[in-house]
């Protein structure tokens, strides 16, 4: 194991139910940090929206309704005990929650918090799935685009703890762009949290698909971009609604190092050589030797999808 190595962990949630507290929600939270730090761990990667219900499976008619979900501080009152025990123990921590800004925007926020418990920075989800328009003939909904602006940060990375670490939520996870953006910023570690419905709302796809979807994305953008994803789930039925587990660890080299088996909170560990990415991007992955944005314009210029006109892409050999 290389000297510059930190053990690391992920605090996977079971199901926070519309009448569980924010009190409840965090008492669980601290006692994974603490089995964590327990564990030789300095850091811990908690799930998307790990305060509340996955809100976005229900239409609310009007803002006050929803109002109860988002955070307008962070930390606040609820939270503080978190940040007060991640202090005391020395151990950092990724936290998603729902965030509305002093000017009323609302974001799928996540925070990257220090050692001493002080917030390093914070990111807001970009890729918003699902709908925004009432669907009530469906089993339930995926309402994100209708709660949430998309992310105004970007995708930025914060040395902290002795590497850099960069952050993605959920369906981030699905975008290879997201990844690479912050391995070309440096990030050694991509913390992320999601909550993924077992139940696919918009089309018949076979349940095992799910979960080899969500391991297939991260495996290879951990491999792609050399660097370690943690990945966070809040599962287990919310209400009933079901949301499919699978919070792991993956390496630099693309395999999972640790899993967990349970869809309850649960924390899994594992101690990550921070150097084993570089000797990838040393290699077969040394961006500045072997990219070639020149040819890569496209991806930059539209969302795609749409026939791009006039270019049928390549240029013709000269
Ligand atoms: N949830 C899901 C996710 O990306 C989803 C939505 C599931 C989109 C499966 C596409 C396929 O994991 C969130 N919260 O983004």
């Amino acid at each position: 194991m290389s000297s510059n190595s930190m053990k690391m962990a992920v605090g996977q949630l079971g199901p926070i139910h519309l009448a569980d507290s924010r009190e409840a929600v965090v008492a669980r939270l601290v006692s994974m940090l603490r089995e964590a730090a327990a564990g030789g761990c300095k850091f811990i990667a908690f799930p998307e929206l790990a305060l509340t219900t996955f809100f976005p499976r229900y239409w609310y008619d009007d803002e006050a309704e929803v109002a109860g979900f988002y955070e307008s501080e962070m930390p606040n009152a609820a939270t503080q005990p978190l940040f007060d025990e991640a202090a005391r123990l020395g151990i950092g921590f990724y936290l998603g929650y729902a965030e509305l800004t002093p000017e009323r925007r609302r974001f799928n926020t996540s925070v990257l918090v220090g050692p001493d418990g002080v917030i390093v920075g914070k990111y807001r989800k970009v890729h918003l799935p699902g709908h925004a328009d009432n669907r009530p003939t469906l089993p339930f909904q995926h309402l994100e685009k209708r709660y949430f602006e998309v992310g105004d940060l970007g995708f930025p990375t914060f040395a902290s703890q002795g590497t850099t670490f960069g952050m993605c939520i959920c369906n981030d996870r699905r975008w290879p762009e997201a990844y690479r953006v912050l391995a070309m910023r440096g990030a050694d570690v991509v913390a992320l949290g999601y909550n993924t419905p077992s139940h696919n709302i918009y089309y018949e796809e076979p349940p095992h698909l799910r979960m080899f979807h969500h391991r297939l994305v991260m495996q290879s953008a951990a491999y792609q971009n050399c660097i370690w994803v943690l990945a966070s789930a809040k599962c287990g039925a919310e209400d009933g609604f079901h949301m499919h587990g699978g919070s792991c660890i993956i390496a630099p080299s693309g395999e999972i190092v640790a899993q967990t088996s349970s869809e309850d909170d649960e924390v899994i560990q594992h101690h990550c050589d921070l150097d084993l990415g570089k000797r990838y991007r040393k290699t077969v992955f040394n961006f500045a030797r072997h990219r070639r944005p020149e040819h890569y314009g496209l991806i930059t210029e539209s969302a795609g999808g749409e026939q791009v006109a006039g270019q049928q892409g390549g240029t013709e050999p000269s």
